[in-house]
């Protein structure tokens, strides 16, 4: 088993709730089959992160499709102060049936424990630091409870575990592994550039053909060599010798891509017919 799952299965053992972060731009690359095997009988929160960056049509259907497996389903920007409330919500409803089996054998309802899971840059840390910093003078150290971890103390009901569960990446799937490089979840340097720069624009052409018009002022209808030309000559991305300099096209068109400026788009749209 490695280090990361064996942490993660250390962690679930002290929490009531896991609250799992998915890129709502690709939620489906995104879930760790590993962590859906540790978590069958815990009860589950599915928050997608980014949403302001992902296709909102795209973004319903994905839910609507995970809330036939999960019973929570939530998409966030977790870089809104609001963001907190609706979590906060989800957290007392998952934790009620804990909580009542507590008053049932007399005792006084526990506050939910929860942690936070989910792939590298989903949004962990940008969750966690908003509760934080909310309730700075909750944070706390519970001995007993912990093993030296630190809960926050959200409110009298509900205790956030202040360190994420990162989860191990799993390249066995090309085109997950794909998914996830493009939304920058993974290093792209796993796989060639121009395999990525190809496949996204392959993509945008079968789902948004519009997707260049803004920011470059080109259509999806010439080959992909021609549109990386197009750009770099638009950027003027020139190598030493005057000639178009590809691989600062390629790298130029996937950060604007994963920024989120060349607009909002979401990458399993595949899944939705
Ligand atoms: N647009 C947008 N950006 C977000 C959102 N949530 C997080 N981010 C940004 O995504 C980047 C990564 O966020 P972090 O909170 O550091 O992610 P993390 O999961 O802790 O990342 P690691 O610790 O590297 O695994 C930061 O630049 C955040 O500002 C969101 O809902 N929308
Ligand atoms: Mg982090």
């Amino acid at each position: 088993m490695s280090k990361a799952l064996k942490n993660i299965d250390d962690k679930l053992k002290m929490v009531d709730v896991v609250i799992e972060l998915l890129d709502a731009r690709a939620p489906f690359s995104s879930i760790n089959e590993e962590l859906e095997k540790r978590t069958v009988n815990k009860k589950k929160i599915i928050v997608l992160a980014k949403p302001d960056l992902a296709d909102e049509t795209s973004t319903r259907i994905y839910i609507d499709l995970l809330k036939k497996k999960y019973d929570k389903v939530l998409a966030i920007n977790l870089t809104d102060n609001n963001a907190f409330k609706a979590i906060g919500k989800a957290v007392l409803e998952s934790g009620k049936e804990k909580q009542a089996k507590e008053m049932a054998k007399g005792m006084k309802p526990q506050p939910i424990r929860t942690m936070i899971i989910g792939i590298p840059n989903v949004g962990k840390s940008s969750l966690i630091n908003r509760v934080a910093k909310r309730k700075a003078a909750g944070v706390e150290n519970k001995p007993g409870l912990t093993r030296g971890e630190q809960w926050i103390k959200v409110d009298n009901n509900f205790l956030l575990l202040d360190t994420p569960g990162v989860l191990p990446m799993n390249y066995a799937d090309r085109k997950k592994a794909i998914n996830l490089a493009l939304i920058g979840s993974i290093r792209e340097d796993i796989l060639p550039n121009e395999d990525l720069v190809n496949y996204l624009l392959d993509y945008l052409r079968v789902y948004y053909h519009h997707a260049l018009s803004t920011r470059f002022n080109l259509g999806l209808d010439d080959d992909n060599m021609l549109i990386i030309n197009k750009i770099c000559e638009q950027r003027k991305l020139l190598n030493s010798s005057g000639d178009f300099d590809i691989a600062r096209g390629h790298s130029l068109l996937l950060k604007e891509f994963k920024d989120g400026k060349l607009g909002r788009f979401s990458l399993e749209n595949e899944l939705c017919h």
